[in-house]
């Protein structure tokens, strides 16, 4: 496997998935605009932005063929084999610092955010630069378990970082540490390895360390090695690491910024981070997340559906295949094939989605006949199986997403769709139309 963002690259490259952009560009709105007009097909890598030497990547996993060469599997083992990693994780192993190449330059003083990295500005609206590819490694204070998570960070001052925090295990954490009165130590990771980048993604129950799930997609313990400020052990391979602190009791305006259900998140009072020490390589790359891309979206895609797989696999043991589609921004549209055996089956699949996530809204349900990776395949079993007077159910005022402009502060509706067809239909009714060795023919030896 892979085990640097370097390597990662250079895979890339030689796929012909990576493309290299000499001409120079503004880290104001320009980087963005063409990272998003490659995303889903390119990673990109900017040589020269405008005002640095230090070049920027973007997008080195934004198609689930990306994702699933990082993980050396087929694209449809790739939720099986992160639902295994997070079932069998493997402890990391610390490294000494003369071994560790992210190293390589330490700095203490005079830490100026903007001025030592190309941070990118991405949408119209955006309150200025943010950092978006940093994973944040933290530790619960009463039990020491590390805890990683990416968050986007406004950069306020010259080492000082605005943070949307939502209510999940960062926050939990950092409560621990407020309700103390003490700052929670932290350490941002900037360019990682894929499989690192994407465990760091895992949902998982309070008290379990993302970095063991990236040691287990690994097949071996993923190499850290000790901060220089704080309590905190990092991916050694990192590019760049700044070490810093969630300061009790402060909050600062941060927003807007344009978010993955491609709304701008409005701006509010939110924690705040001072960085104290930057460690890096000699010469860093710089990553770079741009928000709503399918990079974006595909980095929550694989580890939630591998949690709902689990779950709908627990009520619905014949589960085919689980799909968060992207105009659901891959978080609010679940989309489940079963091969049905009982009636009503398709209503405990959704159920078991429903309890899988407050952020999944609405589901859908089709036979093992579909393709849930087509939406036009999907919208055909909706429009051909489901009358909505019996198929579709309702539960309103539930948890949701605050994300979602459609909730109410995250008090959301939820909807079911049971596009399978029942049990006692006579087969013919529902049959799919098809032609005898359709799949054989090559239109290249018909057509002139
Ligand atoms: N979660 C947040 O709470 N705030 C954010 O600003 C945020 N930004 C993200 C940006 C990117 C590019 C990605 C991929 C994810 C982002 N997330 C954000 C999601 C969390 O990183 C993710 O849900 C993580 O699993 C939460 O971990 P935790 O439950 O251990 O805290």
């Amino acid at each position: 496997s892979y085990h640097t963002l370097r390597s990662w690259l250079e895979a890339l490259e030689t796929r012909g998935y990576l493309k290299i952009v000499k001409r120079e560009v503004d880290p104001f709105f320009e980087l963005a605009a063409v990272a998003k007009k490659a995303d889903g097909q390119w990673a990109v890598k900017f040589e020269k932005v405008k005002g640095y030497s230090m070049p920027v990547v973007a997008g080195i996993l934004s198609t689930r063929q990306m994702i699933a060469e990082a993980m050396g599997v087929s694209i449809a083992e790739v939720v099986t084999k992160f639902a295994g990693a997070q079932a069998n994780p493997v402890p990391c192993r610390l490294i000494s610092r003369e071994q560790a190449p992210v190293k390589e330059v330490i700095i203490r003083d005079h830490i100026d955010i903007v001025s030592m990295f190309p941070v990118p500005t991405h949408h119209e609206k955006d309150a200025g630069p943010y950092i978006t590819a940093a994973l944040l490694i933290a530790k619960d204070p009463s039990t020491g378990v590390r805890n990683v998570s990416i968050h986007r960070l406004q950069v306020l001052g010259p080492n000082k970082l605005g943070i949307l925090i939502l209510p999940r295990h960062l926050w939990h954490i950092y409560q621990k540490a407020e309700e103390n009165d003490r700052p929670l130590e932290v350490a941002l990771v900037i360019g990682v390895d894929p499989l690192t980048l994407l465990a760091s993604q895992a949902i998982t129950p309070f008290g379990f360390d993302e970095l063991e799930i990236a040691g287990a997609l690994h097949g071996e313990p993923l190499q850290l090695v000790k901060c220089e400020t704080v309590d905190i052990e990092v991916p050694a391979h990192a590019e760049i690491v700044l070490e810093g602190r969630l300061l009790p009791g402060v909050r600062e305006m941060e927003g807007p910024f344009g978010e993955y259900p491609k709304y701008y998140g409005p701006a509010s009072k939110k924690p705040v981070i001072v960085i104290d020490a930057v460690t890096c390589r000699r010469q860093p790359i710089y990553q770079t997340i741009v928000a709503a891309t399918k990079e974006h979206l595909l980095l929550g895609a694989i580890p939630r559906e591998a949690g709902l797989f689990q779950i709908v696999k627990q009520a619905v043991p014949t589960v085919q295949a689980v799909h968060l589609t992207p105009g659901g921004a891959c978080r609010y549209h679940a989309v489940i094939a079963i091969d049905k055996r009982n009636e009503g089956e398709a209503k405990n699949a959704m159920f078991a989605a429903f309890a899988s996530s407050a952020e999944i809204k609405h589901v859908v349900v089709v036979d093992k006949d579909v393709d849930i990776f087509n939406s036009e395949d999907v919208e055909w079993a909706i429009a051909t199986r489901c009358q909505a007077g019996r198929d579709v159910i309702i539960i309103s005022g539930a948890h949701g997403n605050k994300l979602d402009p459609s909730s109410d502060d995250g008090i959301s509706d939820k909807m079911g769709i049971d596009a399978t067809v029942p049990l006692g239909a006579p087969a013919e009714r529902f049959e799919k139309i098809k032609i005898p060795d359709f799949e054989k023919i090559r239109l290249e030896d018909y057509l002139e």
